[in-house]
């Protein structure tokens, strides 16, 4: 199975965490924004990472992945089948993609993305608007709902929501984005602890190694 993308992507790093959660061999093709490779093109119909090919079957999205993961793999269940659980698990993965790494994605692309890898000048603006604006209310949310102690954001166990809400701190992390440790105290505990698992730990060396040699 081949996953076109780059793990310093949220979405991306979100599915191979999620395969490594479940024990699946991934063929990772590296691909940038815009990239001309057809094969990728053609499994992404807007261009954007990640893109999936297993043999014929060609998907993009995240999300839509990780579900064909978990029907493709069930064990371990890592969406639950309770309805209420379930919803939450949903609940947090789109949080996650349209709250969270959108709003890490303002400061991620015009911070890194645009000058390092695009040649270009970044919104400096649009980034710190994002970061006083935005990220503090996030926070102040994840705050009210984050475990404490060994817990997980749904049930008794590992689910997308941890690794969904978990992966776009990576980008503020490498950003050296300075989070209120006193205001949030359960966040930044919860997210070291899930982070520190190896289906993540792997990917975020990489993407250190990665950015220092590519940092001006
Ligand atoms: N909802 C999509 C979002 C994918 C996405 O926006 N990926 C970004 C990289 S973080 C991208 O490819 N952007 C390039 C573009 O928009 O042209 C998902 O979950 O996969």
């Amino acid at each position: 199975m081949i996953l076109y993308g780059s793990s310093l992507s949220p979405f991306v790093r979100k599915v191979l965490a999620f395969a490594a959660e479940k024990g699946i061999e991934l063929d990772v093709q590296p691909v940038g924004p815009g990239d001309p490779n057809p094969d990728f093109r053609a499994a992404s119909p807007f261009v954007k990472m990640p893109a999936f090919a297993d043999g014929d079957f060609r998907l993009a999205d995240s999300s839509a992945i990780i579900h064909y993961f978990e029907a493709k793999h069930p064990e371990p269940a890592l969406i639950p089948a309770d309805p209420q659980l379930r919803g939450r698990t949903i609940w947090f993965d789109e949080f996650a993609d349209t709250i969270l790494a959108s709003c890490g994605a303002k400061m991620f692309f015009n911070r890194v993305v645009a000058p390092r890898f695009l040649n270009r000048p970044g919104d400096e603006a649009a980034a710190e608007a994002a970061e006083r604006d935005e990220l503090p209310r996030i926070l102040d949310y994840l705050e009210t709902v984050v475990p404490d102690g060994d817990g997980y954001l749904v049930g008794d166990g590992l689910t997308l929501a941890d690794i969904a809400v978990a992966s776009p701190f990576v980008n503020l992390g490498h950003l050296g984005c300075d989070l209120d440790r006193a205001r949030h105290v359960r966040t930044c505990a919860y997210v070291e602890r899930i982070l520190a698992r190896p289906s993540f730990a792997r990917w975020i060396d990489r993407e250190a190694a990665f950015l220092a040699r590519t940092a001006a």
